[in-house]
């Protein structure tokens, strides 16, 4: 009778192996609510700053938010999330007074999922500086984005290219020239 433990075990490791199937994953991903209110934002903020750090959407929605409302292929949008150099405060950046010297030789790339990499200079960020507001939207017209967009795009307000809209941010790094 000892074929009944070897088919238990079979049929246990037939299991586990379409729980490890990524279809079975993806499939198990779809039937989630899909008024889930948790988007998979982890953004990483490093590089010259003095506290890296992960960012959830839970930890974006504590931080100052702002919003700009703009002409997104000739259709007004308002994009609402957070100041981009709230963010770089919140890891320790210092703007303003300070922002003079040799610290005017840090810049800031943003690098998204795809690969795709756009930089800023640190005054560009700086209210001391500019009344513009560049923003690191999580949602548009009241909705949160997503599909191609990504969970979180940057928003130069008054740019009339929208090349540095960097799409599906992933991480946010600081850099000396
Ligand atoms: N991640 C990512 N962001 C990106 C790009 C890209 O290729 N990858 N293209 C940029 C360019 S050149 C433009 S014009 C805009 C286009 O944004 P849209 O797809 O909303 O029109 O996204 C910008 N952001
Ligand atoms: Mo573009």
């Amino acid at each position: 009778m000892n074929h009944i433990p070897n088919t238990t075990a079979a049929l246990a490791a037939l299991v586990l192996a379409l729980i490890a199937m990524p279809g079975v994953a993806s499939f198990r991903a779809q039937t989630r609510q899909p008024t889930s209110p948790a988007p998979e934002v982890n953004l990483s903020v490093g590089g010259e700053v003095k506290r890296p750090l992960k960012l959830t959407a839970a930890d974006l929605s504590k931080l100052p938010r702002a919003k700009v409302r703009t002409s997104d292929h000739g259709t007004e949008a308002v994009f609402e999330g957070v100041p981009l150099g709230e963010v770089l405060k919140l890891a320790g950046l210092e703007f303003g007074e300070t922002l003079r010297g040799k610290r005017l030789e840090m810049y800031l790339l943003v690098e998204a999922a795809d690969g795709y990499k756009a930089v800023f200079a640190l005054p560009e960020l700086d209210p001391a500086f500019t009344d513009k507001v560049v923003l690191l939207a999580d949602r548009r017209d009241g909705k949160p984005l997503a599909g191609e967009e990504g969970h979180l795009r940057i928003v130069v307000p008054d740019e009339r290219r929208h090349a540095r809209w960097v799409r599906q941010v992933v991480s946010l790094i600081v850099r000396r020239a």
